[in-house]
């Protein structure tokens, strides 16, 4: 049966903006079921509403309760899509090892995940921290797997200047040349990264994803 792509995403900003979890759930699944992409789904479908209610809330027309109701039922819905993306991976040659967090004081980690999961189903290495993640963990994390690029996620303004620490963390201990840093997250830029001497920033889990895989390239010397 041919599905509405434009009406199920649709539905799907509905459930969110319901803060419905079951629906956000059988709505990824029925995703799936049609053979639409997953990340397409999360962009067009759950992430507009999601963003949407982040406005809503900042203009105090909602409070936090309603925008953690809408983040658990968006949450429910990735954690059925990540599933999709991951599994593309598993059959890839590794194309190399990432180590990646929310930095700490932040706990938001739903684009995060779609990262960690993109990244997977482009053949990469991925020691997930989650959330809330101290500086030295994300190093030592990295010393202990022998990462090749450490991935540092903020979503907050307050939260950003984390990165600039892992940054000079790696510095302080004399480790900066042995790791590739990149930068994401709503609020930053390319300026951003630029500015604290990261080696990139994703504005979303595909170019995270396409800057890795130029990172690596250049690592191996065949960019
Ligand atoms: Co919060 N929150 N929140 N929140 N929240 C924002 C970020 C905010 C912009 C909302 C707003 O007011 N408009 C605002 C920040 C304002 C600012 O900093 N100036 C805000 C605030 C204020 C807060 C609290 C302080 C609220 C409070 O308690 N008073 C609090 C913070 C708690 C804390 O962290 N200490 C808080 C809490 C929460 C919830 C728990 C309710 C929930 C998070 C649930 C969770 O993640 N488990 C939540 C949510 C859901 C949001 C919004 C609405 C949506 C975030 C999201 O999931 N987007 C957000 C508004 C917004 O971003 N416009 C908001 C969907 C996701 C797919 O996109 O996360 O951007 P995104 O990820 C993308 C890219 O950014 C990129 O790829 C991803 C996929 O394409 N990317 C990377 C992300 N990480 C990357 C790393 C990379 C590369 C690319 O390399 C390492």
């Amino acid at each position: 049966m041919l599905v509405d792509k434009e009406e199920l995403f649709k539905k799907m900003q509905k459930a969110i903006y319901d803060y419905d979890k079951e629906g956000a759930v059988a709505l990824a699944k029925e995703a799936l079921a049609s053979g639409i992409d997953p990340l397409e789904a999360v962009e067009k479908g759950f992430a507009v509403a999601i963003r949407d209610l982040g406005d809503k809330f900042d203009r105090m027309e909602i409070f936090l309760p309603e925008l953690v109701m809408g983040a658990e039922a968006m949450k429910a819905a990735v954690d059925v899509l990540k599933e999709a993306i991951t599994a593309k991976g598993e059959t890839l040659e590794k194309k190399g090892t990432v180590v990646i967090g929310t930095v700490e004081g932040d706990i938001h980690d739903i684009g995060k995940t779609i990262v960690v999961a993109m990244l997977q189903a482009a053949g990469f290495e991925v020691v997930d921290l989650g959330k809330d993640v101290p500086i030295p963990t994300f190093v030592k994390r990295a010393e202990e797997v022998n990462a090749d690029i450490i991935g540092a996620s903020a979503l907050l303004t307050t939260t950003m200047p984390r990165q600039k620490d892992l940054i000079e963390y790696l510095e302080t201990y004399g480790k900066r040349d042995k790791y590739f840093v990149i930068v994401g997250g709503a609020p930053t830029t390319k300026e951003w990264a630029k500015e604290i001497g990261a080696d990139g920033q994703g504005k979303d889990a595909a170019e995270a994803v396409r800057l890795c895989e130029e990172l690596m390239k250049k690592k191996r010397g065949t960019a």
